[in-house]
């Protein structure tokens, strides 16, 4: 009995630490080419935002002033194979439930997630990135102050808390 529980603690010793040199590796490798393509758009300010296996975005918050030019990057990091976990940026027009956006989304695959019918509703949208690729989007913020939505339209990403909110202001 006595054993056991020793060869459990060890267990739950080990785990952390093996987590924590997990993340941080491919994060310092991969960080300068992704700020060197982040220079490519003109006259815009770039937000860099990472998405990862625990589906969720480094960025949760963006402010912007009426009709400012952002450039957004987005990177995924993580290790599972892009068919199971992939991110995307999707910015949606003021007052657009991302909910429908989201359920719509699950059946539009061959369209990386992006459902065909709903382009009216969505500002601007980044591809969809694997991990350790990156895929970078340029728009003009609305003009109307107020807050608009995003979100990963990755199936199940959008319930799981993978969103955000740009605010104009
Ligand atoms: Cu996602």
């Amino acid at each position: 009995m006595k054993t056991f529980a020793f060869v459990c603690v060890m267990a739950l010793a080990a785990a952390p630490l093996a987590s924590a040199q997990a993340t941080k590796a491919p994060q310092t490798k991969k960080a300068p080419a992704a700020a060197a393509k982040a220079g490519s758009a003109a006259g815009a300010r770039t937000v860099e935002i990472t998405g990862s296996d625990t589906m969720k975005y480094s960025v949760t918050e963006i402010t912007a002033k009426p009709g400012e030019k952002i450039h957004v990057v987005l990177k995924a990091l993580g290790t599972m194979p892009k068919i199971a976990m992939a991110h995307n940026f999707v910015l949606l027009q003021a007052g657009v439930n991302p909910q429908d956006v989201a359920n719509a989304a699950f059946n539009a695959r061959a369209t990386d997630f992006i459902p065909a019918d709903m382009s009216s509703k969505i500002i601007a949208h980044t591809g969809l990135v694997g991990g350790g690729e990156t895929s970078e989007v340029t728009f003009t913020a609305p003009t109307k102050p107020g807050k608009y939505d995003y979100l990963c339209t990755f199936p199940g990403h959008f319930s799981q808390g993978m969103r955000g909110t740009l605010t104009v202001k």
